[in-house]
C-alpha cells in the first residue's frame, strides 16, 4: 500500500517520469526556513552559490532535518522503496529579473551514479512560476536512452558545465512544474529537463533533494559520500555523511569539503573548463 501518493500518481511518475504539485510545507514553516537561508547569506553578503550550493545539508541543520523531513520520505518511499539514501541536497535560486536559466539535460548522464531510480524532489521556498523560470519536463523522456550533450560553459547556465542536449527538444511536448511555495515536484533521474530565465519580482528559491535506493553506486568517483535517511544500508557503498549538530558545525563543515571536492572530480571529469559551478 502506497503511504501518502495515489495509485494513479504513482502510475503517472512511473510512465511519465514526474509527479507534481505535492503540498509539503504549511506557509510560516516556508518563511522560517526562507528566513534561515536569507539570514545566513546576509551575514556572508551575498546570495549561496559556488560549494554551499552541493551536498548543503552539511552546512546547515535545518536542510539537513528538511531531507529526514517524513512528508518528503513517505512520497520517495512510494516511488522507491522503504530503504533510501539522500546523495546530494542543492539550491537553486534565481535573484528576481536574473538571466539565469538551466538548459535541457538528463542528470544521470553526469552524476556517475547506476540509479535509474534516482528520484529528485524539488521543493519550491518561493514562487516557482513559469515567469519565474519553473521547471520544464519533457514526459517520458527517463524511459528512453540517454540523449548525447555538449558542453557549452555558457555564463547565466546553472549547470556545472553548461551542458546541453545535442539534439533538438521538442518544446511543445514539454510540460511547465510551476510549484506554490511549500509545494514539491518529483522527477526521474533520467527524465530531460530545463528551466528559462527569471523575468519575476521575487527571488526563485527552490532545493533539491536527490533520493536512491541504498543499492546505488557511484561508478565514476573513487569515493562518494550519501545520508542513509530512512531504513537500513546493508550494502554501504557510499561513506555515510555526518549530521551536523547545527549549522556550520565544523565536523560536518570538514566532511563537506571533502564531499564536495570529490563531487568537483565526478561532474567536471573529462570536461575542457571548470566554471567553479556544481549543478
Ligand atoms: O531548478 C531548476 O531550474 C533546475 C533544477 C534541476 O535541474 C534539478 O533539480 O535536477
Amino acid at each position: 500500500m502506497p503511504m501518502v501518493l495515489t495509485e494513479t500518481a504513482i502510475m503517472q511518475y512511473r510512465r511519465d517520469g514526474y509527479f507534481f504539485p505535492i503540498p509539503i510545507l504549511r506557509a510560516d514553516e516556508v518563511a522560517d526556513l526562507r528566513g534561515r537561508l536569507e539570514t545566513f547569506e546576509a551575514k556572508q553578503g551575498g546570495p549561496i552559490g559556488g560549494g554551499h550550493r552541493n551536498k548543503s545539508h552539511l552546512l546547515f541543520k535545518w536542510l539537513d532535518d528538511l531531507m529526514r523531513d517524513s512528508r518528503i520520505l513517505d512520497v520517495v518511499e512510494d516511488l522507491i522503496g522503504h530503504d533510501i539514501l539522500c546523495w546530494n541536497t542543492i539550491f537553486w535560486i534565481k535573484e528576481a529579473g536574473s538571466p539565469s536559466f538551466v538548459s535541457w539535460h538528463q542528470d544521470l548522464n553526469y552524476w556517475g551514479l547506476d540509479a535509474n531510480d534516482l528520484v529528485t524532489a524539488w521543493l519550491a521556498l518561493s514562487p516557482a512560476s513559469v515567469e519565474s523560470g519553473c521547471m520544464r519536463v519533457l514526459p517520458g523522456s527517463h524511459a528512453e536512452a540517454i540523449l548525447p550533450h555538449a558542453d557549452t560553459f555558457h555564463s547565466d547556465n546553472m549547470l556545472t558545465r553548461g551542458q546541453e542536449i545535442a539534439v533538438e527538444v521538442d518544446e511543445d511536448k514539454a510540460v511547465s512544474m510551476a510549484l506554490k511555495p511549500g509545494e514539491l515536484s518529483v522527477h526521474n533521474g533520467r527524465i530531460a529537463h530545463a528551466s528559462g530565465a527569471n523575468d519575476a519580482h521575487d527571488r526563485r528559491i527552490g532545493v533539491s533533494f536527490h533520493y536512491v535506493p541504498t543499492r546505488a553506486q557511484q561508478v565514476v568517483g573513487d569515493w562518494d559520500s550519501a545520508a542513509l535517511v530512512r531504513g537500513k544500508d546493508d550494502y554501504r557503498h557510499f561513506a555515510a555523511t555526518p549530521i551536523p549538530a547545527g549549522d556550520m558545525d565544523p565536523v560536518a563543515v570538514a566532511f563537506h569539503e571533502k564531499a564536495v571536492s570529490a563531487l568537483h572530480d565526478i561532474l567536471y571529469r573529462g570536461a575542457e573548463q571548470v566554471t567553479g559551478r556544481l549543478g
